[in-house]
């Protein structure tokens, strides 16, 4: 938050039933910095409903585009006023993060990545995401808000390749920056809440219901396409 907040004003933080005390820490925070704004969610419900409750607001507030990010140090912060930049110069666009990972970045997810932007590919019929799952993007906040009003999932983990696919077929055009990853190794503080067997289910089950949307789109997406 403290990277964040170095670099952009404001910052919103949505935490999302964590149990640790991080909330109160950054109430504390935020009753010192008027451009620190924390929304507090009593239970858990997930990235997607995290996010949704972030832009709703921010909609209400006027703000037509949102930067998302993990809150755990992974993401780069100091790229955070070049993705700004860009996607104030293209606000009709998405500007989605493109990892680049280093060196102690798990294998299994690095490849399980791939598979996951394989089908991305495919039911947007190649229109350009870079990568499907790195939180790490601007989005315009009203197609958005839009597609995710319309659909019951998207809610958890299944939210940053859902939102790319359905923005894409809205018509907003992905711009992919490069945007280096940081994994910490558990010695180091690094926790992750990937769970293989859980998340792959959530994933399998939300590529098979984008397959279905995109069957019933073929026919749009190869007009346009052809365009
Ligand atoms: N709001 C919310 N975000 C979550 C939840 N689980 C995961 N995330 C988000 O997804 C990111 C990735 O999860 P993480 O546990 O860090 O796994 P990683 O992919 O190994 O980094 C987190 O940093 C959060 O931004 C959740 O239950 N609620
Ligand atoms: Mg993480």
């Amino acid at each position: 938050m403290r990277a964040a907040r170095a670099q952009w004003a404001p910052v919103w933080v949505v935490v999302d039933g964590s149990t640790d005390g991080s909330a109160g820490q950054l109430q504390a925070m935020a009753g010192q910095d008027p451009q620190l704004r924390v929304i507090v969610l009593p239970e858990n419900r997930g990235k997607g409903a995290a996010v949704l409750e972030g832009i709703t607001q921010a909609a209400a507030e006027g703000y037509t585009h949102a930067l998302t990010m993990d809150s755990d140090g992974q993401h780069p912060a100091d790229l955070i006023p070049a993705f700004m930049r860009v996607s104030q110069e293209q606000p009709d666009a998405m500007v989605l993060g493109k990892p680049v990972f280093d060196a102690d970045a798990p294998r299994l997810r690095v490849n399980g990545r791939k598979l996951s932007n394989g089908w991305a590919h495919l039911e947007t019929l190649w229109a350009g995401i870079g990568d499907s799952l790195y939180g790490f993007r601007v989005y315009p906040i009203a197609p958005l808000v839009r597609i995710m009003r319309n659909q019951r999932f998207m809610r958890r983990f299944d939210f940053d390749p859902e939102a790319v696919v359905r923005l894409c077929w809205a018509g907003v055009a992905p711009i992919n920056l490069d945007a280096p990853v940081r994994y910490f190794r558990n010695e180091d503080g690094g926790v992750s809440h990937f769970n293989y067997l859980r998340d792959n289910a959530l994933l399998t089950w939300m590529h098979a219901r984008l397959l279905l949307g995109f069957l019933l789109r073929l026919p749009r997406l190869i007009l346009r396409k052809l365009r």
